[in-house]
């Protein structure tokens, strides 16, 4: 077996150097993982140079190198923020007391479980993606499609460490699971299902880096609360790439709706038929593609009401995004009024925070819909693009499998049945979408459906070669 140069290979503030134990066990796995990526990572561009950002330190002035590498050469670094002295548990009922530099045995298998769900999207998402470099709109989307595969992967790195270093051999097993589900796989899914919804077209990456990778966002947050101290700095550290992929969502979004505008004003219509015929998404072809990952993302909060949303906080494993912001850390005379089928039902928080926390997660992404929205105001026209209702198109919690429309009324089965086609991508659509997805990789040159970025990245210009293809 190749043995590794920790330092080089493996940039890392965890002093793996004096670590034999987690030495061995990485030394195994990362074969497996660097086979895996080849086998599942993005296609056929092994040996091209991407001009790419490589964490090398958790310093916030500098913590990222920027660079030209070859994909399978990237540097997937292990990093965990810097401990907080004297840290204690801000929630829960053990609130006050230190947190755990490791994993108390009772929660031991809670623990493993929520570390491998987080880790489990992470492939996910690689796997999801690994097509698109083939139809990428420009060499700068091509980029960042690769900027976010392989800090994805350097996230699977971080749960990968935590299951080697502190969950013996079962946390190895499930590390050797993580490369071993696939999205998608009919025997083998990955855990959650959004990370087995297929991604073939650019309009659907910006939608799911936008409000899956925002769930991300939520869910790290919650994590960098725990009492679980290494988990906590992991998360904490992962939060800083997480910006730059929701970042490729919202302005790739804001891009399709410019150049959307600037075909309409062209034509002087706005007939979806003659824009599409135009080669530019039309505004309610894009809504249908909103609704389906924003629906499809309010799954992964999980139940309304949930037993194990109450347990893994009142444990102090997972905590509320932000949790100092709240005056009541530990929750045990509060309720919440949660909306249920059968009418509003006032629950013990605790067991209603995941949907304390959808509540905010949908606030948030409130923030880049009204942007898309104003552009489209000062543009001269009445539609306006929405978020589709929490209780839409669900199929996890108390809403699961229920006839409802975006707006969140209850409808007949039937309606249900022949709107749907309406409200979220039809096969025509798709077929649509697709036909756009045209590869462009001349520098600086966009594909027709795009509007440029506003600049390119890390201070070069738009036009700069980010991608060597041999
Ligand atoms: N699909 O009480 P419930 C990211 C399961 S994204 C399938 O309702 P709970 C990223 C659940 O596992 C962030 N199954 O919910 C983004 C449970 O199963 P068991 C990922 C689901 O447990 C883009 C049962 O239903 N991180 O990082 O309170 C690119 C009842 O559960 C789903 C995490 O998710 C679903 N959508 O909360 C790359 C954090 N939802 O145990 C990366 C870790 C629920 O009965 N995970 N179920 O067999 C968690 O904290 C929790 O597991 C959940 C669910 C929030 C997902």
């Amino acid at each position: 077996m190749s043995s590794i140069n920790y330092s080089e290979k493996i940039p890392n503030n965890v002093d793996l150097a004096n670590d034999r134990t987690l030495q061995r066990a990485l030394e195994h796995w990362q074969p497996q993982f660097l086979q895996w990526w080849g086998e599942m990572g993005p296609t056929d561009f092994e040996k091209a140079d991407v001009y790419l950002r490589t964490a090398i330190s958790v310093d916030a002035q500098g913590w990222a190198h920027y660079g030209v590498t070859r994909m399978p050469d990237y540097r997937w670094g292990i990093f965990l923020a810097d401990a907080v002295p004297g840290r204690s548990i801000g929630f829960g009922d053990q609130m006050g007391q230190p947190v755990w530099q490791q994993v108390p045995g009772e929660y031991r298998s809670t623990l493993r479980r929520l570390i491998v769900t987080q880790g489990d999207t992470e492939p996910a998402s690689v796997e999801q993606q690994r097509l698109l470099g083939h139809t990428c709109p420009s060499m700068y989307d091509l980029r960042n499609l690769f900027q976010i595969n392989v800090e994805e992967g350097r996230h699977l790195w971080a749960m990968v460490y935590l299951l080697h270093a502190y969950f013996g051999r079962d946390g190895r097993e499930e590390a050797g699971e993580l490369l071993a589900r696939h999205s998608g796989d009919a025997d083998k899914p990955r855990i959650l299902t959004t990370f087995n919804e297929p991604m073939s077209d650019w309009l659907s990456l910006f939608c799911f880096t936008y409000f899956t990778d925002r769930d991300g966002k939520y869910q790290l947050k919650s994590f960098a609360e725990s009492a679980f101290d290494p988990l906590s700095r992991t998360c904490r550290f992962m939060l800083t790439e997480e910006a730059h992929h929701m970042f490729v969502g919202e302005t790739g979004i804001s891009r399709v709706v410019k150049r959307t505008l600037e075909v309409m004003k062209e034509l002087g219509t706005d007939d979806p038929a003659r824009i599409r015929a135009h080669g530019a998404v039309d505004l309610q072809t894009l809504q249908k593609y909103l609704n389906f990952w924003c629906s499809s993302s309010l799954d992964l909060f999980g139940s309304e009401i949930s037993s194990n949303s109450a347990a893994n906080f009142a444990s102090g494993l997972k905590g509320r995004p932000d949790e100092t912001q709240y005056e009541d850390h530990v929750l045990r005379d509060k309720t919440l009024n949660v909306a249920i089928p059968e009418g509003a039902q006032d629950v013990p928080m605790l067991n209603a925070l995941n949907e304390v926390m959808r509540e905010s997660y949908l606030k948030d992404c409130e923030i880049g819909l009204k942007r898309w929205n104003r552009m489209i105001e000062r543009a001269g026209h009445a539609l306006r693009l929405s978020l589709p209702s929490s209780r839409f198109r669900r199929a996890i919690g108390a809403w699961a499998g229920l006839p409802v429309d975006p707006q969140g009324q209850m409808i007949s089965k039937e309606e249900y049945g022949e709107s749907l086609p309406g409200w979220i991508p039809s096969d025509a659509d798709k077929v649509f979408v697709h036909s756009l997805m045209q590869r462009v990789i001349e520098p600086g040159k966009m594909a027709g459906w795009i509007a440029p970025p506003e600049r390119g990245v890390n201070n070069l210009p738009v036009e700069y070669e980010y991608v060597k293809l041999h």
